[in-house]
């Protein structure tokens, strides 16, 4: 060929080349999550991952901008929760990323699926500290505090590191995973045809765990052999989205059951088997245990003391599909590991048509033991006092949810924790959202954001006044986005009570004391939504039921007696005492 001709043939290729379309990391990380069936995002711009955020809207996800990474962390874990789909958190480097990442603790340690998924600086500047822009080593620090951590290097590469991340969020125990983009990545151009090539839509993230059928049997006979068996329902029962095979099961043993806080409503609270009302009697008196998706971590007292009878009183049956989670604290007679679907509906089936429910004797105590204590706190939860004390308030709002049961209860606090969730009852899974196994407080804006982006319903979020400092700035986000969210904020001027005094007479404040008759409101109304403030239950019903049907945000200051509550609500036990006496 002459010189001519090969000059004319590169000059070809070249304009081949330059016609062939091309993709780069920003596309090809948007394209593996939308592959994935995952199409919202929640996080915080800056660089560098400003442009992502944007291209992702471009690109049909949803986008929703927080002002604090830790909230918008917050929403990603709740959304896995909610969706069994791992929640995705979008921060920059450094500072951003460790914003999120106690979200991506909360998440592990709630055994939520959650990818936090942080722009950082490169590798040759990071790894010898040559002191970039936000320099860090993120992938180490995120590593302890997750289920998995992986970083991204080539573009081609970005299919893989997500489907990794999806499948270690997702599969067996659910948890947090940190993925990490250096910026220098996201600019990383390939043509399309290899990077659609490159991406990977995950097969099956959350195999079926089905138990063996000799681990069925044993957990049958040990739960046929009890006089007073019991079933604790936890928060990985209300995940699995098991909820008919659960109630068929729960039904069909005839025992009675308590749910821990987040699985209220996974069978309504007023299901004849219900004791949560007689949660310390059945604790104690009972003489087999069966824990589905609960662990028997301090929430549960480890499983002993007193509150659980006499040592060795109880058998444990357990389901979990973490296999450590066994023997943790007590000895568990009858281990069930797999998925709760799958254990359950083997267990319904196994149970045949012949099985005997519970004795009468044990089942007439315990709805004798919940008739008295809601006789006893009935009348209390009628009071219309001003200022407004725990029942009165919560007393209303238990009414709203149960003429509203689709609504979503998000509940944070100390005092206004511990008494919602005895007071307010939760018909339906998956609507009461909480603190969780660490009890954080700040989870609040963020779990309702995501509670009314991921599943449309209403929000009622019931907040100490403490709890909503953490996050209230998210109430311009609530405001921004337009969603249905009425936060109640109870104000007792306070952290548990807002009664301390300095004893030292320095006009410093208390160290557990905020400004007195403070205007939450107002923040609501800052930002266009509207901002009540409500004395009496009946001031606060209103407000409540005119939030929740017009949709609008709102936010309600519910002024409570500041003498109404304890220190650390009901778990003030927990608080270390000094044994020096003050002078
Ligand atoms: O059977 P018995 O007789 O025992 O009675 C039980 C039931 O039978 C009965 N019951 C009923 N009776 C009648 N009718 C009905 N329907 C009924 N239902 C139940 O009621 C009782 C109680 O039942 P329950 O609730 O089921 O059982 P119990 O015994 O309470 O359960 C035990 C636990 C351990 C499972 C339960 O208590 C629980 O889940 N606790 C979680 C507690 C928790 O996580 N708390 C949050 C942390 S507190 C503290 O740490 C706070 N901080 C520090 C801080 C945190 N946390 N985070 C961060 C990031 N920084 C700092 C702070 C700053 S709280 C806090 C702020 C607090 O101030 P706020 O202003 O926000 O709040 P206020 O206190 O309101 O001012
Ligand atoms: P709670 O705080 O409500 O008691 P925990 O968070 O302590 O609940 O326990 C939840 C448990 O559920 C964890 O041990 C987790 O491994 C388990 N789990 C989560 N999803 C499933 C599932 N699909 N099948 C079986 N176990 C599950
Ligand atoms: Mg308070």
């Amino acid at each position: 060929m002459s010189t001519e001709s090969t000059a004319a043939v590169t000059e070809q290729v070249e304009v081949i080349q330059e016609e062939q379309e091309l993709t780069d990391g920003f596309h090809l990380v948007i394209d593996a999550l939308k592959l994935n069936g995952i199409n919202t995002i929640y996080g915080v711009p800056g660089i560098p991952i400003t442009d992502l955020g944007r291209m992702a809207q471009a690109a049909g996800m949803r986008v929703l901008s927080f002002r604090h990474e830790q909230h918008a962390g917050n929403a990603a874990a709740i959304a896995g929760y909610l969706t069994k789909k791992p929640g995705i958190c979008l921060t920059v480097s450094a500072p951003g990323f460790l914003n999120g990442l106690t979200a991506l603790a909360h998440a592990t340690t709630n055994c939520w699926p959650m990818i936090l998924i942080s722009g950082s600086s490169e590798r040759e500047i990071v790894d010898l500290q040559k002191g970039d822009y936000e320099e860090m080593d993120q992938l180490a620090i995120a590593k302890p505090l997750c289920k998995a951590a992986y970083r991204v290097l080539h573009a081609e590469d970005i299919g893989i590191g997500m489907a990794r991340a999806i499948r270690a969020a997702l599969s067996g125990r659910p948890g947090g995973v940190y993925l990490d983009l250096p910026a220098s990545l996201l600019g990383q151009v390939m043509t399309a045809e290899e990077g659609a090539k490159s991406l990977i839509e995950v097969v099956d993230p959350a195999p079926a765990q089905v138990p063996g059928a000799d681990a069925i049997d044993r957990a049958l006979d040990v739960l046929k052999q009890a006089e007073r068996p019991l079933i604790i329902l936890g928060k990985g029962a209300a995940y699995a989205q098991a909820d008919e095979a659960i109630r068929a099961f729960v039904e069909k043993s005839g025992a009675p059951y308590i749910a821990m806080s987040m699985a209220k409503g996974l069978l309504p609270d007023d299901h004849p088997q219900y004791a949560g009302a007689a949660r310390s009697l059945v604790l104690k008196e009972s003489d087999c245990v069966m824990l589905i998706g609960a662990r028997l971590n301090w929430l549960l007292s480890h499983g002993k003391g007193k509150q659980w009878g006499a040592p060795g009183s109880k058998k444990f049956i357990h389901i979990d599909i973490d296999p450590k989670e066994m023997d943790s604290n007590q000895p568990i007679a009858a281990p069930l590991v797999g998925d709760i679907e799958s254990c359950v509906t083997a267990l319904t089936a196994a149970m045949g048509e012949s099985w005997v429910k519970p004795s009468s004797g044990w089942l007439d105590m315990v709805r004798a033991k919940v008739q008295t204590n809601m006789d006893r706190m009935a009348p209390k939860l009628q009071n219309n006092n001003v200022p407004m004390d725990y029942h009165g308030a919560l007393g209303a709002l238990r009414t709203v949810i149960k003429q509203r049961p689709e609504t979503i209860l998000v509940n944070e606090g100390a005092n206004t924790l511990d008494f919602a969730r005895s007071i307010i009852d939760i018909y339906r899974p998956r609507k009461r959202l909480d603190v969780g196994t660490w009890g954080v407080m700040g989870i609040g804006m963020g779990t309702a954001i995501a509670a009314a982006v991921e599943t449309g319903c209403p929000v009622l979020a019931v907040e100490g006044d403490s709890a909503f400092g953490f996050s209230g700035m998210e109430v311009e986000t609530i405001c921004r986005y337009n969603l249905p969210v009425c936060v109640v904020v109870f104000n007792n001027n306070g952290i548990y009570r807002g009664t301390d005094v300095n004893p030292t007479g320095h006009s410093d404040p208390a160290p557990t004391v905020f400004v007195e008759d403070s205007r939450y409101d107002l923040m609501m109304q800052a930002f266009g939504g509207v901002g009540v403030t409500a004395t009496s239950p009946d001031d606060l019903s209103r407000a409540v039921n005119d939030a929740l049907s017009s949709g609008r945000p709102t936010l309600i200051n519910a002024v409570i007696d500041p003498q109404a509550g304890t220190e650390s609500g009901r778990i003030g036990n927990l608080n270390p005492q000094s044994v020096v006496s003050k002078k």
